[in-house]
């Protein structure tokens, strides 16, 4: 008999996941959700955020719902953006929410979120060195550092510049992943200001083939 605990899922600490990537619905071109989450996972990814800013609540879980089979047998982590409640209800790893979200809120610490029995995570969105030391002292689990570059995922959302991610570098005490315009291009120029933890959608997204985009960000993470 196979002991039980064989089956366990458990993704890796936050501290050792360095390619953290997105099932995001903008890019999906009629793909099915669960199946980029596949081919994200095969690639290397170590947490896959789903990201569907044009989705129903009921969407948002009925994708979850197929994702978290295919996150939970690669150990990969499951992200969910903006919803709490969907994250705590399908069971997902973490939940990933911005200023408006958290701060604005109302919020002040992230223990106000954490419900009895519930190991969920929360990763706060952070603009610039006082929104980092905010999320910081709110006991957010990560930090995203970002927008590094303008990008067209976000496209109202100002560049922070590298000096940011330098910032991060020496100041930042909890996992953080430099996010917004990394690409095959950038990610040098990101990595030697210091990050060691990236977000990527669109580059990966766009790429023909999913999988193998994934593992070349991968193998140039080191
Ligand atoms: N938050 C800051 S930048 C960004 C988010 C969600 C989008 C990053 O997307 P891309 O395509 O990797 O630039
Ligand atoms: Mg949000």
């Amino acid at each position: 008999m196979i002991p039980a605990a064989v089956f366990i899922y458990k993704m890796k600490p936050l501290a050792d996941c360095r390619l953290y990537t997105f099932v995001d619905t903008a890019y999906l071109h009629g793909r099915a959700p669960e199946l980029v989450a596949q081919q994200l996972c095969d690639g290397g990814s170590d947490l896959i955020q789903l990201r569907a800013k044009h989705s129903s609540p009921g969407e948002i879980r009925a994708m979850a719902e197929k994702i978290l089979p295919v996150t939970r047998r690669a150990k990969v982590g499951l992200v969910i953006n903006d919803h709490l409640e969907i994250a705590q209800e399908v069971g997902a790893d973490i939940c990933h929410l911005g200023q408006e979200d958290f701060f604005d809120a109302g919020f002040k610490n992230v223990s106000e979120l954490r419900i009895p029995h519930s190991a969920l995570r929360i990763g706060l969105s952070t603009h610039a060195p006082a929104q980092a030391q905010r999320a910081l002292d709110a006991g957010a689990d990560y930090l995203a550092i970002g927008p590094i570059y303008a990008t067209g995922t976000k496209p109202t959302a100002k560049p922070v510049t590298l000096e940011y991610v330098r910032w991060a570098a020496a100041h930042a005490t909890v996992p953080w992943f430099a996010i917004g315009g990394v690409n095959l291009q950038t990610l040098d120029a990101v990595l030697a200001a210091g990050a060691t933890r990236i977000c990527v959608v669109s580059a990966i997204l766009n790429a023909p083939d999913i999988a193998q985009a994934c593992a070349e960000f991968r193998r140039q993470l080191g």
